[in-house]
């Protein structure tokens, strides 16, 4: 028996033996100075400053796409909602090798003993494991979303709006936390310490290769909205200009189950009111005094581009059925599955003189993939909501 217990703790000092040597190491690394915690806090910062402004342009597009009934949406500029959905994308791509250098400066702390001292220290980990854990999911699934590639079977938008609320809630906690560290880090000025080197490469070195790593994945992927990156867009899918009449298109016609049958001769666009139904065939359309309206796609993606439109004012198309937009119009596509198939529009919208039911693109008759015959351009909107091959628009009592 007693033979049995000497051999068995024999052979755990034999297994520890093993491991001591990555556990020191770790415990080494972590007087490396790449790994302190100013190094830390440096790279915090500017994870925090990416984080809070992809997290307030993503509330943005929220409210744009579930409007609050007592809050008022700007129409103009009509880009605004380009910069906003672009600068979320950029500060979501740019958190990425942000993540993993923060990452990188704190693992060592992992292999500290005892792993948790006190009932606070354990909360403090938990809601590091649970930002960590968060963002890196967060991040993974916006990058997918942007490559147009949905393995999940859940919903992409409700997910990616109740993690970015777990995020920033962890990342507040995490912040109170570390604030003596941070405090500490921010009084002290940075030549203050006596070794910058690391074993491996200086913290300037470190900080030098995060911030090119940074810099370039987002001006890899800002090519999609920003004309003079175009050529550098690497990573986003969709390409500046390329596409019929000069614009990219998101869900082709037979992606959405749009058949020429219906978008024939027979084709009309209906009005429907608590007074009735008017339909309005394609010359009727034309017949209506045209305008135009320089506007932009702006793809909850990322991408975006500006085009020429022009079309019946939806206003004038609204006072042809004795219509005021003043309250939510119900517009429909003839796309019949799928959530883009009708959408809502608040009264803003309606009532703004550049929004058109668009009947030509960039000087030519609007491609099918465009949505022929008909489609909504409205200023300010997220590019889901500029409903394709439209069948009926109705007005609420
Ligand atoms: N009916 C319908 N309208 C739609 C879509 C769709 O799938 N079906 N896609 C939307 C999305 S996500 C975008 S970004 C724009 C793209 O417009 P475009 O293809 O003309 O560039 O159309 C919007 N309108
Ligand atoms: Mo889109």
């Amino acid at each position: 028996m007693a033979g049995l217990t000497e051999r068995a703790s024999a052979r755990l000092a034999a297994r520890l033996a093993r491991v001591e040597p990555l556990v020191r190491g770790a415990r080494e690394r972590s007087e490396d100075p790449v790994k302190s915690a100013r190094t830390a806090v440096v790279v915090g910062r500017l994870l925090a400053a990416a984080f809070l402004v992809c997290f307030a342009t993503g509330l943005y597009s929220h409210v744009l796409q579930n409007p609050l009934p007592w809050l008022p949406l700007p129409t103009r500029p009509a880009e605004l909602y380009r910069y906003t959905q672009g600068t979320h994308v950029v500060t979501g791509i740019a958190s990425v090798p942000l993540l993993l250098a923060k990452l990188w400066t704190v693992y060592p702390r992992l292999f500290r003993w005892p792993p948790v001292r006190s009932p606070a220290q354990l909360l403090e980990r938990i809601s590091i494991a649970v930002l960590v854990g968060v963002s890196l999911v967060e991040v993974t699934i916006g990058l997918l979303n942007i490559v147009q590639w949905y393995p999940f079977p859940f919903s992409f938008r409700s997910t990616h709006f109740a993690l970015a609320w777990v995020a920033i809630g962890s990342l507040a906690i995490h912040l109170g936390v570390k604030l003596p560290v941070i405090a500490r880090v921010w009084r002290r000025p940075a030549g203050d310490e006596p070794d910058a080197t690391g074993r491996f490469i200086s913290r300037r070195a470190f900080l030098g290769g995060v911030g090119v790593a940074t810099v370039s994945a987002a001006a890899l992927t800002a090519g999609q909205s920003v004309e003079v990156l175009g050529p550098l867009n690497l990573l986003a899918p969709r390409r500046m200009g390329v596409g019929p009449q000069g614009l990219p298109v998101n869900r082709t016609a037979a992606q959405a189950g749009v058949a020429d049958d219906d978008v024939a001769d027979g084709w009309s666009l209906r009005l429907i009111t608590p007074t009735g139904v008017r339909a309005f065939t394609l010359d009727e359309l034309r017949r209506m005094p045209q305008s135009d309206a320089v506007l932009p796609i702006a793809c909850v993606e990322g991408w975006s581009q500006s085009a020429s439109w022009r079309g019946v004012r939806l206003v004038d198309l609204l006072a042809e059925v004795d219509a005021a937009p003043t309250t939510p119009l119900v517009i429909s596509s003839l796309q019949r599955r799928g959530a883009f198939s009708r959408t809502e529009m608040p009264p803003e919208y309606a009532a703004d003189p550049l929004t058109l039911v668009a009947l030509e693109l960039n000087g030519g008759v609007l491609h099918l993939d465009h949505g022929y015959p008909a489609r909504i351009i409205a200023p300010g909107r997220p590019g889901v909501m500029q409903t394709k091959w439209l069948s009926s628009i109705e007005v609420r009592s």
